[in-house]
């Protein structure tokens, strides 16, 4: 995430970023499954305690967001182009320097919760953010009031305590972190605490209480889709490149590669035979040691280390 230091002030200059920028027009999109039935968050908390089973973080089982959003917003510049005539506009959805929280929190699309993700009273916080920079100046709506209050339910409930005070993340720490945006070894003291979370993580949003008002989406875009939703760990340890390639097509896990794919997942591997009971880790012990290997180091390495979680033989628990 070294970009944000590269562009500096940029980020909380939009006129720096887009020249003659005036206003910016804050926009935020659901993407709970249209079909989602109540009670999902109870699946996906369960989801967690069955530990053969992969974890992709609800907002990734779909198509890829920043295309969606990207060509929403640019539709709704068109029409705005169309009532009112040329203007001078720009759309972002995650893809520039843009501080999209702070933006959505200050023009009172929601307010910044303890886990510092934007929620809002009527929709919880499953969805994105984009903007877009126009060069007219348009009058101010105003932020609203938080409603966190007393509770810290999502500060308790981070598996790795990266949310190290309200309001406050340290990345480093956040499963999100570690199973997207980072690029070597996932540091070898919180591999426990990934459990079976393979990309991303949802926890923090599962046990917040206004995401009961979670909105499911008008479109079809965020169905699952490619097979990612309540798979073994060891099936899906088994795609090749290829495979990877052509599942994960127009979603935004492609962009994490092959190799860091099977790191993520060796990680959780390694989680669930620790855990299994005698007998039943046979298939992922048999996955695993297929890729032992595997011409990346960074495979081999998380590889190994998930073998050497296999619970020893003894008399008492024999294998
Ligand atoms: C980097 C990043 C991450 C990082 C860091 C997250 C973080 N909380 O900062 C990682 C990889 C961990 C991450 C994880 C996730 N992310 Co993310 N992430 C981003 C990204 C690209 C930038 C966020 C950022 O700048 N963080 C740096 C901190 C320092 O900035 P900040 O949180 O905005 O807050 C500070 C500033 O605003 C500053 N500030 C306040 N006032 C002012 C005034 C001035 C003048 C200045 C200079 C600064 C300033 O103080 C604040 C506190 O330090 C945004 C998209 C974007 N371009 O904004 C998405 C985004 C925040 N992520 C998003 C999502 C969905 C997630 C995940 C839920 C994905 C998942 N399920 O795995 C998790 C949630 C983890 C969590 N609890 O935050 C969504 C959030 C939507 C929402 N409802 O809020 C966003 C907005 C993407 C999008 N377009 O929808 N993410
Ligand atoms: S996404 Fe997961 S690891 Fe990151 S802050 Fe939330 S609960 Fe913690
Ligand atoms: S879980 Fe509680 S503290 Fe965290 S964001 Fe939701 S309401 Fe705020």
């Amino acid at each position: 995430m070294g970009y944000m230091v590269q562009h500096g002030l940029k980020r909380a200059r939009p006129a720096e970023l887009v020249a003659g920028t005036l206003s910016v027009l804050t926009a935020r999109m659901d993407y709970l499954p249209r079909g989602t039935a109540d009670g999902w968050r109870t699946v996906e908390l369960q989801r967690l305690r069955h530990p053969g089973e992969a974890v992709v973080s609800m907002y990734a089982r779909g198509r890829d967001y920043h295309k969606v959003l990207r060509a929403r917003l640019q539709q709704l510049s068109d029409r705005i182009v169309a009532a009112i005539g040329p203007f001078g506009h720009r759309v972002f959805t995650d893809s520039a320097p843009v501080l999209e929280v702070e933006l959505a929190a200050r023009s009172g699309l929601g307010w910044r919760g303890k886990h510092t993700l934007l929620l809002h009273r009527d929709a919880g916080s499953l969805f994105f953010l984009g903007e877009i920079f126009i060069d007219m100046a348009l009058p101010l709506s105003a932020p609203i009031k938080g409603h966190c209050g007393t509770c810290s339910a999502c500060i308790a409930a981070c598996p790795t305590q990266a949310i190290v005070a309200p309001y406050r993340l340290d990345a480093r720490r956040c499963i999100s972190y570690l199973t997207i945006e980072h690029a070597g070894p996932i540091p070898p003291d919180l591999r426990s605490l990934l459990g079976n979370r393979i990309y991303g993580c949802d926890d923090c949003q599962l046990v917040c209480p206004w995401n009961k008002f979670a909105q499911r989406s008008a479109l079809p875009d965020f169905d699952p889709r490619g097979g990612l939703t309540g798979q073994d760990l060891a099936h899906l340890f088994a795609w090749s490149q290829e495979e990877f390639l052509r599942r994960t097509e127009g979603n935004p896990i492609r962009r994490i590669g092959h190799q860091a794919w099977l790191r993520n997942i060796a990680v959780a591997l390694g989680n669930a035979v620790r855990q299994s009971k005698v007998g039943s880790e046979s298939a992922m012990k048999n996955a695993l040691t297929l890729r032992l290997d595997h011409p990346s180091a960074l495979v081999r390495e998380h590889v190994a280390w998930a073998l050497r979680q296999v619970p020893e033989c003894t008399a008492a628990s024999p294998c």
